[in-house]
């Protein structure tokens, strides 16, 4: 039996264009991942989140799920194109169905997180250049100005970003996400000024005197060597300076790691997009850091790989339905690094769980492997904590099934099953045994991989 500490928070998180859908209600302008979803080719089956989950029309019953389930806390994100439609226009409209959220939050008694931006840019600003573009620091600035007006005094947790890394690299390096640009420089850019408009909106939350806690999202992999080589092991260093210290460090040092900035400035010259005075306001102190965590890469040298000659060898063995290794153990190592290496702030796993072929019948979601997946970094995260590591709470991804970026609805990641042609939710067995860990607060050691006993009964 491992218990958690009492003040723990459970939760469990979404975000706003995975799950909303009312992509035209209240004057909500257009966002990059709209536009994004329409050329073909990028997602799934051309999917996009113009209904989604329909959260936006059916979040009370949502926020009841939320309230039998248990959790302490949710976590969402706002729309920025609900609020800032187009160019120079504010839509107070667009606050309206946050403002009926929080309500119903309140009502349960559930305590809100809020990301401010989880990927979902207005295109008006994607026109003008989008994250590559300075002046959208500037922009984002703005945007958060409006929320902590609005809502400062009934949020108490926020979270600038979510996965700069994603934000940048998917969206303009590699082109998988929103805006769909294969642009490392660009990429590059892009990540400097998510990290400086979290810093600047840091200051802000700062100098208006808002009481509650602020931090940002990172999506961290642990990498691992392929093998013993010391090529293997020169590439990790490399991967690992690209996924994770290039955030980690300017967050929590103040400046960008060495070794890639001489590797990226001998690849594209001077990085002249840092400008003095930026890492401090990057490196401004954070209330908590939030770790999404998923899985860790394995790495290994590859010369084709012209920029940072290492590639990610994919998995085949132990895999989710997005072909992502289950490792506890390395959520358990992340945990440890960032405590011994960069910072002893609250940390919170502000996303885990894992994607499975779901199916419902006669009724039921019978995903014990999610159950087994959760229950594995679970027992991690205890692990840290019985070390005297500062983890303080926990949001499973995701609450519901939703629209998994370019694989649209082909994924789901939730604990709750959507019937994408009824909208019909229905809890599935990992909600169930979600709901008995937060209730008694610990988690049952299986025994011997028994279908009853991996539900912890
Ligand atoms: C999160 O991204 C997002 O915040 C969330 O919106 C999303 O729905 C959820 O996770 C599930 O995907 O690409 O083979 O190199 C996580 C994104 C996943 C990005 C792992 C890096 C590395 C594997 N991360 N990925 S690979």
């Amino acid at each position: 039996m491992k218990t958690f500490p009492e003040s723990f928070t459970w939760g469990a998180a979404t975000a706003s264009y995975q799950i909303e859908g009312g992509a035209h209600a209240e004057g909500r302008g257009e966002s990059i991942w709209d536009r994004f979803a329409r050329q073909p080719g990028k997602v799934y089956k051309q999917q996009n989140g113009e209904i989604a989950c329909d959260h936006f029309h059916r979040y009370k019953e949502d926020v009841q799920l939320m309230a039998d389930l248990g959790i302490q806390s949710y976590r969402f994100s706002f729309a920025w194109p609900r609020l800032f439609p187009q160019e120079g226009r504010f839509n107070p409209e667009g606050l309206e169905f946050y403002k009926r959220l929080l309500d119903e939050l309140e009502a349960k008694g559930i305590t809100p997180s809020a990301t401010i931006y989880h990927w979902d840019l207005p295109t008006w600003l994607q026109d003008k250049g989008g994250w590559t573009n300075r002046e959208t620091v500037e922009h984002f600035v703005t945007f958060a100005k409006v929320l902590f007006e609005e809502f400062g005094s009934r949020i108490n947790s926020w979270i600038t970003h979510n996965e700069p890394w994603c934000a940048a690299f998917l969206g303009y390096g590699f082109g998988v996400h929103a805006p769909g640009h294969t642009d490392w420089n660009e990429a590059l850019i892009a990540s400097h000024h998510l990290l400086l408009s979290h810093g600047k909106v840091v200051e802000l939350y700062r100098s208006m005197g808002l009481k509650g806690e602020i931090g940002i999202t990172l999506n961290l992999s642990p990498a691992v060597p392929a093998t013993e080589s010391p090529e293997d092991a020169a590439a990790v260093e490399r991967s690992d300076g690209f996924a994770n210290r290039w955030f980690l460090d300017p967050l929590f040092k103040g400046s960008y790691p060495q070794d890639m900035l001489r590797l990226y400035e001998n690849r594209f010259g001077i990085l002249n997009f840092i400008k003095d005075g930026d890492l401090e306001t990057i490196s401004v102190q954070n209330d908590f850091l939030g770790i999404n965590y998923y899985s860790h890469n394995i790495v290994g040298a590859d010369d084709e790989n012209d920029v940072l000659g290492a590639r990610n060898i994919s998995e085949t063995v132990n895999v989710t339905d997005m072909g992502w290794g289950i490792h506890p153990d390395s959520l358990y190592h992340l945990l440890t690094r960032i405590k011994m290496e960069y910072t002893d702030i609250p940390l919170y796993i502000t996303e885990n769980g894992a994607a499975f072929p779901d199916q419902k019948v006669n009724g039921k979601v019978e995903d014990y492997e999610r159950i087994k997946y959760l229950h594995d970094h679970f027992a991690a995260a205890h692990r840290f904590i019985e070390d005297g590591g500062n983890l303080q709470g926990y949001y499973v991804w995701s609450f519901l099934d939703n629209y998994e970026w370019a694989f649209g609805f082909s994924k789901r990641f939730g604990i709750i099953y959507v019937d994408y042609e009824t909208l019909e939710r229905t809890p599935k067995e990992s909600y169930k045994w979600y709901q008995k860990v937060i209730k008694s607060n610990q988690i049952v050691t299986r025994r011997d991989g028994n279908r009853k006993n991996e539900l912890g009964e």
